[in-house]
């Protein structure tokens, strides 16, 4: 007979939790995190996707809901107390009510929405008692991003910051902080001013990359950039130095208040992120503005990337990786999203969806990564627009249709938030390889019209019932993250 002690871990877990369903003990929960850049859309998506299940939207391809196995879905407790909990009443307020995009939030927050579902199986449904919980943890990208310092003492972030600080992109918007930083001698006795000083420049030069148009990627420490609840505080008050080349810190130095604090930043402020946050999530969205990088050019493309490989390395470490030792769990489905779709026509989402595609399969090949299943989508978790077409003398332009928010601007047109307009939002290339090479004819014009739709107005059914919010493929997204868990 098979002896317990043969199963590998994996087999175990699973073991274990079949045994927990069967006793009724234990209902079964699905930590799914939701990161991308500030802007990226998390808060939008995570109100459309709660919205949507809750109010029974249209989701033909979330199987679960198509066949009508899901009695109810409503909020719950969360488990964590020691977090904020995400303000979907009031995003759906701004949304719903008001026709206002939610306000962006700057740190971490998480929700409970509790799945009850009927099995498609008689075999579990005499298991399982028919109840998920899905806990939805939303955190800035910003953060995760910081997760490769683990790997750096002070010298390599200094020196790796002053390389990044003088690439072509970045000389302009680096120089104050690189001439103050220059001005100062490492080895002068610590001084609190000093720290603060070098501190407020360095953080100067990285909000001013991240202002840029250019859409430069972003640079660690990420909480100089998004805080949360730890601005002022020592662990985040540093900067990097210059010309530390094989210099050890003299002991009351300058520079060994800064390898301090360097350090206290990845102890007290990066582990203690990855451990309790990151490293127990079970599944994962990245959101990504990819259009914007699009927009932007093919250095911004190659940033992209560049993001895009450090992250999947953070959620499945490679053995020998800074961070093996501090992973317990691992994710197994991460979906990179191409968020706002429905600023272009549909006959480009596939053009998008193969983009993303070809971004990741870049990023794949180059991380230490292996093991969990990534897909890719282009969706809009909000679908501002609808779509139309335009005669233009003899040819038809497909064109999207929406209310510009107020200010926006087309050429000479200004937008008063109120009217309805048709927008030719231009073609994404055919040739997915053709966004990392630089256009033949150099042209100034952007290869897309970009103006910021509100919120859509929300139909109402001939008893005045009021429909939940249309989407993109935000029904692709929830069967890839969660309907196995509803099998
Ligand atoms: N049209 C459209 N705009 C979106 C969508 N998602 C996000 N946005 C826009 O992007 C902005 C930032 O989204 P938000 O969810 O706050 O980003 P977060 O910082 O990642 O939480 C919003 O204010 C909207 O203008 C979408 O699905 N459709
Ligand atoms: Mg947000």
């Amino acid at each position: 007979m098979a002896s317990l002690t043969t199963f590998s871990d994996e087999a175990r877990i699973a073991f274990d939790t079949l045994a927990d369903r069967a006793t009724g003990l234990f209902h079964p929960s699905l930590r799914l995190g939701v990161t991308g850049l500030s802007r990226a859309g998390k808060t939008v998506f995570i109100s459309a996707l709660v919205h949507n299940l809750i109010h029974g939207g249209r989701l033909p391809m979330f199987e679960a809901q198509r066949s009508g196995r899901i009695a109810r879905a409503f909020l719950e407790h969360q488990p964590d107390d020691a977090v904020p909990r995400f303000q979907y009443e009031m995003h759906i307020d701004a949304l719903v009510k008001e026709r206002i995009w939610p306000e962006s939030t700057r740190a971490i927050s998480e929700l409970r929405l509790t799945i009850e579902y009927e099995s498609a199986s008689a075999w579990n449904r005499m298991f399982s008692a028919g109840r998920l919980s899905l806990d939805i943890v939303d955190y800035p990208g910003e953060w995760l991003l910081d997760l490769p310092l683990l790997g750096m003492d002070y010298g390599d972030f200094s020196r790796q910051a002053l390389e990044l600080a003088t690439l072509p992109a970045r000389t302009g918007l680096s120089a104050k902080w690189r001439e103050i930083a220059g001005s100062v001698d490492p080895a002068t006795p610590a001084d609190e001013a000093t720290a603060q000083w070098l501190f407020e420049s360095f953080a100067a030069y990285l909000r001013a990359c991240k202002e840029d148009e250019r859409a430069l990627s972003t640079l660690p420490p990420g909480r100089f950039l998004m805080p949360g609840d730890l601005e002022g505080s020592p662990a985040l008050t540093f900067a990097p130095l210059p010309g530390l080349e094989g210099k050890r810190a003299k002991p009351g130095s300058l520079h060994a208040m800064m390898e301090r604090r360097f350090e206290a930043y990845k102890t007290h402020v990066i582990k203690p992120f990855f451990r309790e946050h990151v490293a127990r999530l079970d599944r994962q969205i990245v959101l990504v503005d990819t259009m914007q990088a699009l927009n932007a050019g093919p250095a911004a493309v190659s940033d992209l990337e560049r993001a895009l490989t450090e992250i999947l390395g953070c959620f499945r470490p490679g053995r020998g990786h800074f961070l093996s030792g501090l992973v317990a769990r691992r994710i197994d489905r991460i979906l990179i999203a191409a968020t706002k779709a429905d600023h272009i026509h549909h006959e480009s989402h596939d053009r998008l969806q193969a983009i993303v595609r070809r971004l990741a399969d870049r990023a794949i090949a180059r991380a230490s990564f292996s093991g969990a299943t990534v897909d890719v989508v282009a969706m809009a978790a909000v679908r501002a627009t609808r779509e139309g077409t335009v005669n233009r003398g003899r040819e038809k332009l497909p064109v999207i249709i929406g209310t510009p928010l107020a200010g926006e601007t087309i050429g000479e047109e200004t937008f008063d938030g109120k009217t309805e307009t048709a927008i030719f939002p231009g073609d994404l290339p055919e040739k997915p390889a053709d966004v990392f090479k630089q256009p033949a004819a150099a042209s100034d014009e952007p290869p897309l019209r970009f103006v910021r739709f509100r919120p859509p107005r929300l139909e109402r059914t001939a008893e005045g019932v009021t429909l939940s919010l249309p989407h993109i493929r935000l029904d692709r997204a929830l069967q890839f993250l969660i309907g196995d868990y509803l099998a």
